[in-house]
């Protein structure tokens, strides 16, 4: 017994000693040590030996069981490490590799325009309105002194919902919303851009642009505070040497109504093809707010007077950028999107 024991432990030793991986290591475990291992198996013939003699195989046992455990510890522990580092190996990248890149978007010339409007306003002491695109003939005409059948309905012809709901033609109905919700505090001082639905399709209209409208309220405003308010958003959107110029015009909400020309942005006044040899653009309609809008608004015009502006964004981004055909605007094309 004592030499199939000590045969044990030397061909554990060198066959432990040679084990490559921690697979195989796991298999001589349990060949060895397992409960169908070779020392249980000898160990199983202990019952025929001599009281004397017991004890010491078993601690001879014993002691064989200690070493080959002892190995696989230290097999399993080198193995181990050399299967990771292999792994490792494996895995190296090269960090000096280019990363992949991303497509970048770009804002639109609209909300370009739109954003850049909106802070020169905010710099000037405006606040931003907004309102819904769906709206009443109350909001949309009516309280804007436009009532049913008036004439001037035709040049902003809609598209209808129902007789009594349709898309805002012009952003107006979110002022007189405004001025509903102030009535009669003062100052009232917003502007509010979005987007605004006419029933128009050709070279220069589209069925929806957008239109910032600008409105001020309060005791003793005069249209020279109109002119000031402009000349300084000139200014500031086409450049310091900018002049504006106001001529007579005709909203049924403004009395007086204006056309406001700023110096035209191509030559600087000079007179070319873009401004028809004038040296100016017109880039807005305005005027003092008509006393039935105030009072629709429910502002006394006794006690208070405004005044009032509208522009077309898509204009002043063409103006701006040297974009010459309107459609290109709506078309997404990425080659003339991706010049902003
Ligand atoms: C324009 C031209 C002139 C305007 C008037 C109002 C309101 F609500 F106060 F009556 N908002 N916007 C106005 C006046 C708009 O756009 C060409």
């Amino acid at each position: 017994m004592r030499t199939q024991l000590e045969e044990i432990r030397s061909k554990a030793k060198e066959e432990l000693l040679k084990c490559q991986s921690l697979n195989e290591l796991n298999d001589l475990r349990v060949y060895y040590l397992g409960k169908k291992g070779a020392l249980t198996q000898v160990l199983r013939g202990m019952g025929q030996l001599s009281a004397e003699e017991r004890p010491i195989i078993g601690q001879l046992a014993n002691e064989i069981r200690d070493e080959i455990n002892t190995i696989l510890n230290q097999q399993g522990a080198k193995l181990k490490k050399a299967e990771q580092e292999e792994k490792l190996l494996g895995e190296t990248i090269d960090v000096t590799l280019p990363g992949k890149s991303f497509a970048q978007g770009s804002k639109h010339p609209i909300t370009l325009v739109l954003e850049e409007a909106k802070q020169i306003f905010i710099g000037l002491g405006f606040e931003i309105a907004e309102g819904p695109d769906i709206e009443t003939d109350y909001y949309n005409f009516e309280a804007l002194n436009l009532p049913k059948n008036h004439p001037a309905r035709d040049m902003q012809d809609s598209f209808y919902i129902t007789s009594e709901v349709l898309l805002r033609t012009h952003t107006s109905p979110v002022q007189v919303r405004t001025m509903e919700k102030m009535a009669p505090k003062t100052p009232v001082k917003i502007i509010c851009p979005g987007k605004v639905y006419r029933r128009d399709d050709d070279a220069t209209h589209s069925p929806m642009f957008h239109q910032i409208e600008g409105l001020v309220i309060d005791k003793g405003i005069k249209m020279s505070d109109l002119k000031g308010v402009l000349l300084a958003f000139a200014q500031q959107m086409f450049g310091p040497k900018q002049k504006v110029r106001l001529r007579p015009s005709f909203f049924p909400f403004t009395e007086p109504s204006a056309e406001v020309d700023i110096s035209c942005v191509m030559c600087e006044g000079e007179g070319c093809r873009v401004c028809s040899q004038t040296g100016w653009l017109e880039i807005l309609g305005s005027g003092m707010v008509h006393p039935n809008v105030l009072r629709y608004g429910g502002y006394n015009p006794e006690e208070v007077t405004g005044f009032a502006f509208g522009m077309g964004v898509e204009r002043i981004a063409m103006l701006k950028y040297g974009i010459n055909d309107l459609r290109l605007m709506y078309e997404n094309d990425l080659r003339f999107l991706r010049q902003f």
